[in-house]
């Protein structure tokens, strides 16, 4: 019986809890806190501009997972970012670096504790399609939101040597991601 009326307790103050969110929310804001949120991404071949698919972002409880819907890429492991800027032009140059909101400077992957958009890396099928998902730990749809999507054409060893930024190279595929999530 210890602890019963600890519970009471408890049960009253999350009762009033309930009522003053009630009261704060007002009438109207269909707030569901029960849902993850998660976005979509379109995604374009940073030279002829074309359609290749998308790529939906979601929060999960091991961090936000990306599961990609595309085709027209080169089979093989790609490096695969967040990058700062929500612009894709310029074959992709306008999006900016790696997304590094901690200013750490450095690409280690999505186990390091460098660039927050150090993803990992996308993998390609023989046809040219990407259905893999990724989970990078570190991330939540809300770190980025209107940020880009980056899709280079090697692949990324998590590192910047011997090559910065893991060594993708050419920025072949992009998207931007929406401002708001739902
Ligand atoms: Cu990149
Ligand atoms: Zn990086």
């Amino acid at each position: 019986m210890k602890g019963s009326g600890g519970h009471a307790a408890a049960m009253r103050s999350a009762a009033a809890v309930v009522l003053a969110v009630g009261f704060a929310g007002g009438n109207g804001s269909p707030a569901s806190p029960s849902e993850m949120p998660s976005l979509t991404v379109d995604i374009h071949a940073t030279d002829s501009g074309m359609r290749l698919g998308s790529v939906l972002v979601e929060d999960t409880a091991d961090g936000a997972r990306f599961t990609p819907s595309l085709s027209g890429l080169t089979a093989g492991e790609h490096g695969f970012h967040v990058h700062e800027n929500p612009d894709c032009g310029m074959a992709g140059q306008n999006a900016g670096g790696h997304y590094d909101p901690a200013n750490t400077g450095r690409h280690e992957g999505p186990d390091g504790n460098g660039h927050l958009g150090d993803l990992p890396r996308l993998a390609v099928d023989g046809g040219g399609g990407a259905t893999v998902p990724v989970v990078a730990r570190r991330v939540r749809v809300s770190d980025v939101v209107g940020r880009s999507l980056m899709v280079h054409a090697g692949g990324d060893n998590y590192s910047d040597m011997p090559a910065r930024l893991g060594g993708g190279g050419a920025r072949v595929a992009c998207g931007v991601i929406p401002a708001t999530a739902s």
